[in-house]
């Protein structure tokens, strides 16, 4: 039957299709995704695509409950890689003023306001290409301290080394955060001092050291709908597929070069959201940057497509965030509640 012999009664009255949930069952670790499979989902109705979504996201996680992590720069700015989206990169005048790593116990005093606030991970990041061994041992420091206090600790340090991902891993470190930012066929586009290989290289080490992996990327730098496809097949088919997925909506900074884009269809990045959740069931889908810009109604969309994690405070690293006291009444006003334990 072609789209023009549908009457309006079977529009109407068609169920969608369901999702057979012993074949969401069978998505297990490591099962690739073809990016023709992923583009079909980003293709789906918004509605069907939202639908599948929940689906899968109810069947590994309460549905109304969402991470609060917050974010501290334990390192800011003066980076010599060239990322064409960050404020931190010495290449671009941003007017961003670099500073000298935090001491162990300015980033404590950060991680206990965290926890009197309500968030139960604690993210550490560096603006650096990678750890310098003469940092390593500050950076055990201040993970083993913010894991003594009850949070999960999270670091994001640029590339490491096997040795480095193992002292992080003795550190007591449980996740460490490097993102795959775009498709390899895009990357290009953005970023030149390293390479997309260099990037796998490093996640194949923090999952050798054992560490949990946070990995994502950002939406919103001038992909195509199939190059968004592109990243999430290339996060969903590593194997196995990461424990936490931060998805960036660009934050457009002056004087980086890729500020003044044109704006991103907001439904385009809630349809990366949901994509993400049904390739990666049991990932916490992590709502990251841009959440400010977003507005409260965009913010609630992604949740409905299976977010449940965001970060909490004022500052993402060097820009806005929401601030706690609207993100509770977010929270409140959707009906959705803070993860309490760690
Ligand atoms: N320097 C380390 C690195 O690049 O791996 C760690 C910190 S870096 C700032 C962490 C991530 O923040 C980047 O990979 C990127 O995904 C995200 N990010 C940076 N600037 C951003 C921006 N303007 N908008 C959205 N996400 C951004
Ligand atoms: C991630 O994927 N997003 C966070 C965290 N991991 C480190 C960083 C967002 C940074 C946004 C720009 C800034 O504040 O400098
Ligand atoms: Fe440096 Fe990381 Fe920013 Fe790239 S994203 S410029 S590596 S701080």
């Amino acid at each position: 039957m072609s789209q023009s012999d549908l009457t309006m009664k079977d529009v109407t009255t068609a169920p969608p299709p369901m999702l057979n949930l012993s074949d969401n069952d069978k998505m297990t670790v490591g099962e690739t995704w073809p990016i023709r499979d992923v583009n079909a989902l980003f293709e789906l109705p918004l509605n069907e695509l939202m639908f599948r979504a929940q689906q899968i996201h109810r069947v590994h996680f309460d549905p109304t409950e969402v991470e609060l992590a917050t974010l501290l720069s334990i390192k800011s700015g003066g980076c010599e890689e060239d990322c064409g989206y960050c404020p931190q990169s010495a290449r671009h005048a941003t007017g961003l003023v670099a500073k000298k790593l935090l001491s162990t116990e300015e980033v404590l005093n950060a991680a206990r306001a965290a926890k009197n606030s309500g968030a139960t991970r604690f993210c550490m990041g560096a603006a650096w290409r990678e750890p310098k061994d003469r940092d390593m041992g500050k950076i055990e420091e201040m993970v083993s301290q913010v894991s003594a206090l009850g949070l999960e600790t999270c670091a994001t340090l640029g590339m490491l080394k096997d040795d480095q991902a193992r002292r992080l891993k003795n550190a007591g470190l449980d996740y460490y955060n490097h993102n795959l930012d775009t498709a390899p066929e895009f990357y290009g586009n953005v970023i030149s001092t390293r390479q997309y290989s260099d990037r796998l290289d490093t996640l194949g080490r923090v999952r050798e050291a054992g560490l949990k992996v946070c990995c994502g990327g950002i939406v919103g730098m001038g992909e195509s709908r199939l190059q968004r496809a592109g990243l999430i097949a290339q996060l969903a088919n590593l194997n196995p597929y990461p424990e936490s997925v931060p998805i960036n909506h660009l934050v457009q900074v002056e004087g980086t070069p890729l500020h003044g884009l044109a704006p991103l269809d907001p439904l385009e990045f809630v349809r990366t959201i949901a994509v993400a959740r049904i390739t990666m069931p049991k990932a916490r889908v992590r709502l990251s940057a841009g959440r400010r810009e977003m507005g409260d109604t965009v913010q609630a969309m992604c949740f409905l497509a299976g977010a449940n994690s965001i970060f909490y405070g004022d500052k993402l690293l060097t820009t806005d965030n929401p601030n706690a006291a609207e993100d509770l009444a977010l929270l409140a006003r959707l009906g959705l509640r803070a993860r309490e334990v760690a």
